[in-house]
């Protein structure tokens, strides 16, 4: 094994708890859904049963209704180690909320890895169950797309793009963060968003989980990655001999691509946003999430999606990774969270998403960008798009993962 192979297997296995990984040791002490899945990618090239177990762990927490919980709590970690802890969701030892649906590729990813037909027998009713979940109760908008109903289930909790959602929710207060003991405050939300967070998950939970009230919202980072999920659960029907049920993957799948090009896309723009359910508005933020449905191997607008990724606001190839928010935007912060920062899975994902639309020199550019990055950072949880300086936790998990799938893939030519 080189170097960056060997110390990226070792934050794994560090952050190993025996049935699960987490995110980070100080940060995130628990198991997160689609860090699950991400790190599921790195782990199946190391350790195959470990990669299976990670993702039968999450689905052995998913609920009746199909959701997969956003954290499954680790019981033997220390209630006061992460705020809001199991206590705070009334849901036993998990959390109510959801995060993107990446499982379905990371089942078959790691079927591919070392193919095990009763693994993937196992979790395809549940996978199915929890594509359902998101269909129907999250459904909420009407026009084919998926709901969030909060900020942390796009997986990039404090984007500029909830801004104006978040704006009517009055923010908690009287409850203690504890992120800001592991991270900088400059790197985190600040405490008015957090305030606001905790408020929609107060008042989530306090429904009994049923569809939310203060934040609905069509997020194209989610759709696309639902849309894609629906495309791997395809592959996975066709290895069980199940070709009905596969077509009706693939029927799925275009039904959620076509609703985000009807719904989300700007053709003006020359991007896709989000949509807020509630006032029938999109929001004007070009995040990285609006890349996201690059991921669609038969997206009609991908040339124009490209031109916007490649130009002045997030100058794909020319900065490290993909910023997290438009770099040209007055709230655009190089360090903060997910309002400026490159994330290295959604680098990860943008270089897929490329490789389907036959940009291999921009991915392979992107690939070697990552790696050289992580090694540097010493596998930072993001970084500076500019400088390429690292922030957030280090030793964090998917991009340890990540990295080592980049290593397994084979250099794209152009
Ligand atoms: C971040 O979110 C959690 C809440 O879920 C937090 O800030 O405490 C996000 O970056 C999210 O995408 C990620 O899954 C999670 C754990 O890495 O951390």
């Amino acid at each position: 094994m080189d170097v960056t192979r060997e110390r990226a297997a070792a934050v794994l296995a560090d952050n190993w708890l025996g049935s699960s990984t987490v995110p980070s040791r100080g940060l995130y002490p628990h198991q997160w859904s689609w860090d699950s899945a991400f790190i599921a990618f790195g782990v199946r090239h190391l350790a195959p049963e470990r990669a299976r177990l990670e993702l039968l762990t999450l689905f052995s927490a998913q609920w009746r209704d199909g959701r997969v919980p956003h954290i499954l709590f680790n019981p033997d970690t220390p209630p006061e180690a992460y705020f809001p802890g199991p206590s705070f969701w009334h849901a036993g030892r998990t959390s109510g909320l959801v995060q993107p649906p990446v499982h379905a590729r990371a089942v078959l990813a790691v079927h591919e890895a070392e193919p095990d037909r009763t693994f993937l027998a196992t979790l395809y009713p549940k996978l199915r169950a929890w594509h359902e979940y998101l269909h129907t109760h999250r459904g909420r908008g009407g026009r084919g797309l998926a709901a969030i109903v909060h900020p942390w289930e796009s997986g990039m909790d404090n984007s500029p793009a909830w801004d104006a959602p978040l704006s009517a929710v009055t923010p908690s207060a009287g409850f203690v963060r504890r992120d800001l003991q592991h991270g900088a405050a400059a790197d985190r939300p600040s405490d008015e968003d957090y305030g606001r967070y905790v408020r929609l998950a107060a008042d989530y939970r306090d429904s009994g989980y049923q569809d939310g009230a203060g934040f609905v919202v069509e997020d194209p980072g989610f759709n696309a990655l639902l849309a894609d999920g629906e495309l791997a659960l395809a592959e996975i029907a066709e290895e069980l001999r199940l070709p009905a049920a596969a077509a009706g993957h693939r029927e799925a799948a275009a039904r959620v691509a076509k609703a985000l090009q009807d719904t989300l896309w700007d053709s003006a723009s020359g991007w896709f946003f989000a949509r807020d359910v509630r006032t029938g508005t999109r929001t004007r933020e070009y995040t990285c999430a609006g890349l996201l449905p690059l991921l669609l191997p038969d997206l009609a607008v991908a040339p124009a999606l490209l031109a916007t990724a490649t130009g002045p606001r997030f100058r794909l190839g020319r900065v490290h990774g993909v910023p997290s928010h438009d770099l040209t935007a007055p709230e655009f912060d190089p360090g903060r969270y997910w309002r400026g920062p490159s994330w290295f899975n959604v680098g990860w994902l943008v270089r897929h998403g490329l490789l389907r639309h036959g940009e291999h020199a921009l991915a392979e550019h992107l690939r070697a960008d990552l790696v050289e990055t992580a090694l540097r950072t010493d596998f930072a949880e993001y970084c500076d798009p500019l400088t390429g300086t690292g922030h957030g936790t280090r030793s964090f998990s998917w991009t340890a993962a990540l990295t080592l799938d980049l290593l397994a893939q084979p250099a794209a030519v152009a």
